[in-house]
């Protein structure tokens, strides 16, 4: 008997891949053929996750607008949803406003626990929707709505975050019920929470802006020390913050194409309601990350 079961809806446009994510998650492999789905169809898959037994219902739900009507019963008693889009689409994600909507509204706000999916991530050559595109969109969801989103990338065809996705929609599912069960940071899973939460790139440019402060301070202190034992250390840190201001320089390119990127998508979504919470990025990025030569050692210049 599982101690809780868990109704999980897969949302989104139609032929975004929800189909294929749960026939992939529940081990059934890609087909690749295409069928629309009509109304709702339903797995579950029993699992143990930390000593807790859990069952997944997985409702995965037909997209097309001709099956709205019969579609609104199915987000009854849901407790979570994953918000599916192709990322060669982006107006699949900007469609994902009005999927939240509906959860929320149909649901009487059963459901409160979303992690969006940027599906068909293999196909890299099509693809539109950057990863920072998609975390810049989920930011204006969150600050919106007051909710705190999940993303990463999909594939159903290779697998790609599949069970990971499941994995933490379990985990999150079960902290809303007083566990306390860890949520692994991994690379490419993104947490974006309304207000202070923006996601990766910045929480890494604050952390590597702080690791250079102290290789810094710790520099200083070395060189002032002028000690023999001292030269060791002072090479290994040189070295850290040679890494980190590098690293530092790649994330202020990943905000800048971030940002035009955002404007692109912005323009081809409801500019009214983007606006109402954009905060001006480029201003933000002056304040938390310093440019290198405040650290003495000379930047790398940019590609324009
Ligand atoms: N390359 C690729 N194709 C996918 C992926 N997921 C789904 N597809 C294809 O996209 C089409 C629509 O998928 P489907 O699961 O039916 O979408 P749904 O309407 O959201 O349920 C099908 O032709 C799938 O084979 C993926 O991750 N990669
Ligand atoms: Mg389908």
């Amino acid at each position: 008997m599982p101690s809780y079961m868990f109704k999980i809806l897969l949302t989104g446009d139609g032929a975004v891949g929800k189909t294929s994510i749960r026939e992939r998650y529940m081990g059934r492999g890609f087909t690749g053929d295409y069928l629309k789905t009509i109304g709702a169809d339903f797995a579950s898959k029993s699992l143990n996750i930390e000593n807790i037994d859990v069952k997944m219902q997985i409702f995965d739900l037909a997209g097309q607008d001709a099956y709205v009507s019969a579609r609104k019963s199915f987000f009854k008693g849901g407790h979570a949803a994953f918000l599916v889009f192709d990322v060669q689409d982006p107006q699949s994600l900007t469609n994902l406003k009005q999927w939240i909507e509906d959860c929320t509204n149909f649901s009487n706000n059963s459901i409160q626990t979303f992690i969006a999916l940027g599906n068909k991530a293999d196909l890299v050559e099509t693809r539109q929707v950057t990863s920072g595109m998609a975390v810049d969109y989920l930011k204006q969801m969150a600050a919106k709505f007051g909710i705190t989103f999940y993303y990463m990338d999909t594939s159903a065809k290779t697998g790609l975050n599949i069970d990971t996705a499941f994995d933490i929609m379990a985990r999150r599912l079960l902290n809303k019920r007083d566990h306390k069960l860890p949520i692994f940071e991994q690379d490419g899973v993104y947490e974006i929470a309304p207000g202070g939460g923006s996601g990766n790139v910045e929480k890494e440019v604050a952390a590597a802006v702080e690791t250079v402060a102290q290789a810094s301070n710790a520099l200083i202190g070395g060189v002032l020390e002028e000690g023999e034992k001292n030269n060791e250390r002072i090479e290994k840190l040189e070295k850290t913050m040679k890494k980190m201001i590098k690293k530092i320089n790649l994330l202020e390119k990943k905000m800048d194409r971030v940002v035009t990127a955002l404007r692109s998508v912005m323009s081809s979504s409801s500019a009214e309601d983007l606006e109402e919470t954009s905060e001006p990025m480029e201003e933000e990025e002056e304040e938390t990350a310093p440019k290198s030569s405040d650290f003495g050692v000379p930047s790398i210049p940019k590609k324009k």
